[in-house]
């Protein structure tokens, strides 16, 4: 299987996030990409590659435009006002507000940031194209016949929507390789996000589609982010009604309810038939992830990647969560082995 992989993830990195009321050191770190690397090396997964650079109609195909002329121009802006540090949102709008264009960066910013998890810095921009670019290839790789490919993304994507970014996401790499997809003739397509956290920005991206069904294993939202979304009955709205799949599992859930939950959204995914599936790879639903709490263990992620190959749908797989430094290399190859495991 071959990875692609661009050293301008770096780009994006801080060393401190905010988190319940602390500056604490950041978890979605730069060293994660880089220990993800040196596992797919380890195992002999296959070729690592540097992305094609693609321009900005896939990204424009599934963001709004000003939400991308907001991330590709607010560092400038908030350089300009403030200086070199890190750009965070002074201000959300409440509900019923008329949403007016400011002339104020800490005002923009917070128009369409969610939450204090993702500050836009001087490299964010080209950061987050550049894993842009590395899910997109990893797509034209699977359009070219390969059974399979791991787009080594990062920043992560899953928390973008069409308009808003947060959870260290800006530009949502799954939704993007998915659109693509359709778009160079897949008919249907599948995005299967195995992340700990609900993909909810995939979510929003596709929810009145029935083209593209969208499935996702995650904590439930009463307990864990993103909160609000995530639940069970949002099944699709107009067209897309029964094209969204959540499956919430509470805190503490192990293999066997995850394990089954795959099993259900691997079902659902057989009975859609897509030409093409994305999977949203994040390994944080493993035990010693710093920020969650199922229990999964590395074994896990490989008998998980072997229920997915089972499917027999060629698979474009996009890197998202996983924090337990000393074991996101293992656990997202692992997924990745037990895909190309024969059977
Ligand atoms: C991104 B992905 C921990 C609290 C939660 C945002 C979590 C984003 C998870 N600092 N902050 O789905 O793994
Ligand atoms: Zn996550």
């Amino acid at each position: 299987m071959i990875t692609i992989f661009s050293d301008r993830h770096r780009l994006q990195s801080v060393d401190t996030e905010f988190y319940r009321g602390k500056w604490m050191d950041a978890f979605e770190i730069p060293r994660r990409a880089e220990l993800v690397l040196e596992a797919v090396g380890r195992a002999d997964l296959g070729p690592v590659i540097a992305p094609d650079s693609f321009d900005i109609e896939p990204v424009l195909a599934v963001h709004d435009a000003a939400f991308v002329r907001f991330l590709e121009t607010i560092w400038a802006d908030w350089l300009a006002e403030v200086g070199d540090i890190p750009a965070y949102p002074n201000i959300w709008p409440p509900r019923r507000t008329r949403m007016i264009p400011t002339t104020r960066p800490g005002a923009e910013l917070g128009r369409y940031a969610v939450d204090m998890s993702s500050p836009v810095l001087a490299g964010t921009w080209e950061a987050a194209r550049a894993a842009v670019d590395c899910a997109l290839t990893g797509a034209r790789l699977v359009n070219d016949g390969a059974p399979a490919a791991f787009a080594l993304c990062r920043p992560p994507g899953h928390h973008a929507g069409r308009d808003y970014f947060g959870g260290y996401c800006f530009l949502n790499n799954a939704a993007i390789a998915a659109q693509h997809f359709r778009d160079t003739g897949a008919g249907r397509v599948a995005v299967l996000d195995i992340d700990y956290h609900h993909g909810n920005g995939t979510q929003d991206i596709f929810y009145d589609r029935a083209d593209v069904l969208t499935v996702s294993i995650h904590a439930d939202p009463v307990q864990e982010y993103p909160y609000y979304i995530g639940f069970a009955d949002e099944t699709g709205t107009g067209a897309g009604q029964g094209c969204n799949l959540n499956l919430p599992l509470p805190w503490g859930s192990g293999f066997a309810a995850w394990g089954a939950a795959l099993e259900t959204a691997l079902a659902r995914i057989a009975a859609f038939a897509p030409d093409r599936l994305v999977v949203s790879l994040g390994v944080d639903a493993f035990e010693e992830d710093p920020i969650s709490r199922f229990t999964l263990k590395s074994a896990d992620f490989l008998e998980a990647g072997r229920r997915i190959g089972a499917l027999g749908i060629p698979a474009l797989f996009v890197l998202e969560g996983g924090y337990a430094i000393e074991a996101i290399g293992t656990n997202a190859v692992n997924v990745l082995q037990g895909h190309s495991a024969p059977r």
